[in-house]
């Protein structure tokens, strides 16, 4: 029962509708260990919604910087622990990009374990949101906020080896100081905090940014749930057939 002009105007996907409010957007968590591929996953994701506008906001960024007495026993420090990070600044961001508002996004500095004071990232608003990070799953307001949540699922030996190379190469530290830490906080934490959560997850992605075939789906499934936020917000009493209007 749905004639061509409602299907035709359905696929204008992201096309501002003057007679609308801003769309709330697609809010979408990616988790998984260290070095899994989470963000080789967002970036995939993102250059196939190149017609969207996406914003990729990263936990990372939500990082308590240290201060002067725990940077002098940095290797004491768990960085993988939940209350490592500033949730309630990542919750009040998360909420005002889910708004349509703009966010400042804090920009932490690996090198030094500091926050930049004076700097920040300018977020806008957008038609699809990615939170990306080892414990985006650990709260559950956080978790709530979430459209759909995807877990890459990459064997420990692959990733303590990126891990050694992204961290000798990127973030300047020896291996050995790496091989510490991994076994010291990294490993024991992924086990008990972020394990636990991928029972979350909507979808599991073995491999990573390797599997293609799951990263085509997640991007047909977003393309879809963003068609029907706009034909539910132009035409609110037609039922929705899904299939109509796949793109
Ligand atoms: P991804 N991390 C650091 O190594 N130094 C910091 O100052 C802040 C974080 C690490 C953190 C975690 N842990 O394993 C990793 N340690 O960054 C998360 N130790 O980043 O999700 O990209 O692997
Ligand atoms: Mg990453």
């Amino acid at each position: 029962f749905l004639s061509s002009p409602i299907i035709g105007g359905a696929s204008h996907v992201g096309s501002p509708l003057a007679d609308d409010g801003p769309r709330q957007p697609f809010v979408i968590g990616v988790s998984g260990g260290t070095a899994s591929g989470k963000t080789t996953v967002c970036d995939m994701i993102i250059q196939q919604l190149h017609d969207h506008r996406v914003v990729l906001v990263n936990q990372d960024s939500f990082y308590r910087g240290l201060t002067a007495e725990e940077s002098e026993y940095v290797h004491e420090y768990n960085f993988d622990h939940p209350d490592a990070f500033d949730t309630e600044q990542l919750l009040e961001c998360i909420e005002k990009l889910r708004c349509g508002l703009a966010v400042n996004v804090p920009i932490y500095d690996f090198t030094n374990h500091r926050r930049c004071s004076e700097s920040f990232r300018k977020v806008n608003a957008s038609d699809v949101i990615i939170l990306e990070g080892i414990l985006v799953f650990h709260d559950s307001r956080v978790r709530n906020m979430m459209d759909m949540k995807i877990f890459v699922d990459t064997d420990a030996d692959i990733r303590l080896a990126r891990r050694i190379r992204r961290d000798t190469v990127e973030r300047g530290r020896d291996v050995n100081s790496v091989l510490e830490q991994y076994a010291k906080f990294v490993k024991p934490a992924f086990d008990d905090f972020v394990l636990p959560t991928k029972k979350y997850a909507d979808v599991i992605i073995p491999r990573g940014g390797d599997n293609h075939v799951a990263i085509d789906l997640i991007v047909q499934h977003i393309r879809t749930k963003l068609g029907q936020h706009d034909l539910c917000k132009i035409y609110p009493n037609v039922y929705v057939i899904q299939s109509t209007f796949q793109i």
